[in-house]
Order: structure tokens, then C-alpha cells, then sequence
């Protein structure tokens, strides 16, 4: 059947900007958090990435980027690991960390019940992680609603819902409640060895037939679709494991840093609008020459030069900030309309007819006006390209580019 409600994928971490590169935070974003470094740091992290935006300092503005999320990224998370009893919750979260069950500092595990209350864990593969191993649901005969209260469900920022077996009422409704509290989950199917020698089935079709049975019964109770992985507490390296660890360090950068970096980015933005709107006025007033250093106004190519170095996305500039992003100057040149006049002339049509020399030959009377159009238009598109760019070096700064 086709799932009929949103997917719950890795949100993307500035949305308006998702379709072109990766994205980790999100306005809408479904998570409830404390954010108390964020919080704390917001201010001044503010103040100093304005100060070197409004400078068209580029370079300081990625290292303002850069020492947030450092600072975001050490807000401590904590993740409630729950299901029915003998799951196998104790035993995922070994694996999770690495941990056999016979070492010292593992969570026990058993064929009895071994888990009665909550227990933290922490792990070095997730520093500032706390790892809560609950008792499952089954455990005792209390209702969800007790369950959730002496769990301490409200505090916790993430949960990872362990089935295995059979997908129960009990999961169902754990994913119910915690959807209905804004929070995320992931399911998580343990024992898939034990399945995959029992069963009859190709592990294609037994692992397709596992995942439609939990998003089945969860899309009739109408929960939207979470992350569901499969995997064996015995080989914390396979299956589903590498995804499940890549998707929650997302995750986990999304609820640090999602709602304090979305307000820095809006900060940004707005100063590039700014910056716009008093050189659409110089343009009005034609104080262009001045303003902008040019020899000529009517020189595109070498106000195009000058709109980017006021707006601090010159060519030096951005050599600088991949630099220190650790990436090369065309990660953030490729999609630039404003690399130079010729492909700015290529990309943009309107620019193209407003650079016709025909058109300017035809209508001498109106050179003015068509000098003042395509001044805002070549400023418009330098600032489109601009805020793709803070956006993409924000992204960089909370998932360092690979190359
Ligand atoms: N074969 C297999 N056994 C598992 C797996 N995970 C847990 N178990 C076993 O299932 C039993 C219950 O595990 P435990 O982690 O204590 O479950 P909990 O009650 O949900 O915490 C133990 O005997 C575990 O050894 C798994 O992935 N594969
Ligand atoms: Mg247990």
C-alpha cells in the first residue's frame, strides 16, 4: 500500500534550501528539546555573525558558524530506548555502544526479566548522549499513560521504539503517544538472525515483509512513517546498524543545533535584505559610481565584481571560507548564477534581454531606465547566490563536507 502520510526521514536542516544539497534544522521541526547551551550562546553568537556579515566578512562569519555548532554539539541528548519486555532493549544498547553483555559497564540482559527500572548508559561513540534502557511495557500491568510519567517520556528527545518477533499493540501505542508528544522515534527490529534462519523466505522478501508488517500496523493506527530499522544485537556492524548510527548522528545535530542555527540563518538573511534594499535605493538615487567603486556604471562586469565584493561573496572571499570549511572553492561556486558576466547572462534571461545592445540602441531614451533595471536585477541574483551560500556554509559547519 502507498503510505499515505508524510515520511519521517532525517529532516532537512534548512528546508526552504533542501533541494540542493544535503541539509541537516527545520522551523517545523518535530522535536521538543531543552536547548540550554543554544540558548545560551544565542545571543552572542548572534551579535558577532551580524557584526561580520553586515562587514561582508565571510570568512569570520563561517568561524562565528563554526564555534556555535561546537558549542551546540555539546548539549547533552537524552534517548529513551523502550519496547516490550525481552525484546532485546538491554541487549541494543550494547550493541549500540559497543559493549559486549559480559563486560562491566553493559546493560544486563536476559531471558528473565532483568530490566525493572530505568538505567542510564553513556557511550564514547555518542559523547553528551545519555542512553535510558527502560523496562518494556510488558513489563508491569500499568497503562501507557503510567508508563510515559514514571519513564520521564517528556524530558527525553529521541526515542528508539525495540520490536522483535511480533510487532505488538504495545509498540503501536508507544509510537502513538510519543508522536502525539512532537517527539521522534525510530523502530528498531532486533533479532533478525534469529529470523533469517528461521525463515523459509529470500532475506530480500523476509526483510521487505518485516518493515511492510511494523509500517502496516503503524499506518493504522495513523503514525507517520518513522525511521525502521532491522538488525542483530549480535552484529552491532550489520544490517541496518551503519544507517541507524548515520541517522541518529544527524538526528542528533538537528536537535542541538536545529532551532538555535534556523535563527541564526534568519538573522542572515535578513541582513542580506537588508544590505539589498539600501543599494536598491543608491540605484534609485544613481550614487552608483561612488558607492559602488566603479570607474563605470555601465560597466556590468565590473559592477557585477562590485556587487559581490559589498555583499562579501567575492571570489577571494569564498577561496577563503572553503579553505577553512575544509572543501574546495567550488563547492560553493557551482551553483552560483553571479560566477561572472557570462554566466549570469546565461542563466538569467531577463538580465540577458536587459543586457541587449540592440534594445539600448533602439530606445536611447530609455537607457536610464533600463540601467537602473538591470542594476537591481544583477543585485538581486548576487543575492540569491548569496544567501545559497550562507545557507551551504552553515550546512558545512554542523556536517563537515567530505572531499
Ligand atoms: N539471537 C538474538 N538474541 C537476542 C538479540 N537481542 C537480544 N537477544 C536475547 O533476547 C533476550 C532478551 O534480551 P534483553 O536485551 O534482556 O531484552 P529486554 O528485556 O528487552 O531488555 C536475551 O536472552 C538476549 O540474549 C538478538 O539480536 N539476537
Ligand atoms: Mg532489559
Amino acid at each position: 500500500m502507498k503510505p499515505s502520510h508524510k515520511s519521517y526521514e532525517v529532516e532537512p536542516l534548512l528546508p526552504k534550501m533542501a533541494e540542493k544539497h544535503y541539509a541537516p534544522l527545520n522551523s517545523s521541526f518535530p522535536f521538543v528539546t531543552s536547548y540550554q547551551t543554544g540558548n545560551s550562546i544565542l545571543p552572542q553568537a548572534s551579535k558577532n555573525i551580524e557584526k561580520a556579515l553586515k562587514g561582508g566578512k565571510l570568512l569570520e562569519l563561517a568561524n562565528g558558524f563554526k564555534e556555535t555548532v561546537a558549542t551546540l554539539s555539546q548539549t547533552p541528548v537524552n534517548i529513551s530506548v523502550t519496547g516490550d519486555s525481552g525484546n532485546g532493549i538491554s541487549s541494543f544498547i550494547n550493541a549500540l555502544r559497543f559493549v559486549g553483555h559480559e563486560e562491566n559497564d553493559s546493560a544486563p540482559t536476559g531471558v528473565v526479566r532483568t530490566t525493572q527500572t530505568r538505567a542510564e548508559y553513556s557511550s564514547s561513540h555518542f559523547p553528551n548522549v545519555v542512553l535510558w534502557d527502560l523496562p518494556g511495557l510488558g513489563a508491569t500491568a500499568q497503562t501507557v499513560e503510567n508508563y510515559v510519567k514514571e519513564m520521564k517520556f517528556r524530558v527525553c528527545d529521541l526515542f528508539i521504539i525495540v520490536a522483535s518477533e511480533q510487532f505488538s499493540s504495545n509498540h503501536v501505542k508507544l509510537a502513538k503517544v510519543i508522536q502525539g508528544m512532537g517527539k521522534r522515534f525510530y523502530i528498531v527490529w532486533t533479532k533478525l538472525d534469529r529470523d533469517l534462519s528461521t525463515s523459509v523466505l529470500s532475506e530480500l522478501l523476509l526483510l521487505q515483509n518485516i518493515r511492510e508488517n511494523v509500517w502496516e500496523n503503524l499506518q493504522k493506527a495513523g503514525v507517520n512513517k518513522p525511521p525502521i530499522f532491522l538488525v542483530s544485537n549480535l552484529d552491532p556492524l550489520l544490517h541496518d546498524f551503519p544507517k541507524l548510527r548515520e541517522t541518529l548522528y544527524k538526528d542528533l545535530s538537528n536537535i542541538r543545533c536545529g532551532e538555535a542555527l534556523t535563527i541564526l540563518y534568519d538573522t542572515c538573511e535578513k541582513i542580506v535584505d537588508d544590505k539589498m534594499a539600501s543599494w536598491k535605493e543608491r540605484i534609485a538615487n544613481g550614487h552608483l559610481k561612488d558607492s559602488l567603486g566603479v570607474r563605470n556604471d555601465d560597466d556590468m562586469g565590473e559592477c557585477l565584481k562590485a556587487y559581490r565584493l559589498v555583499l562579501g561573496v567575492d571570489d577571494d572571499a569564498l577561496q577563503q571560507v572553503a579553505q577553512s570549511m575544509g572543501t574546495l572553492v567550488v563547492a560553493y561556486k557551482a551553483n552560483m548564477k553571479s560566477q561572472n558576466l557570462h554566466t549570469l547572462r546565461r542563466e538569467d534571461w531577463k538580465l540577458r534581454l536587459m543586457t541587449w545592445d540592440c534594445l539600448l540602441t533602439c530606445l536611447p531614451c530609455f537607457r536610464g531606465r533600463f540601467r537602473r533595471m538591470r542594476h537591481e536585477r544583477m543585485l538581486l541574483l548576487v543575492v540569491q547566490d548569496t544567501k545559497a551560500i550562507l545557507k551551504k556554509i552553515l550546512e558545512d559547519a554542523i556536517i563537515p563536507p567530505q572531499i
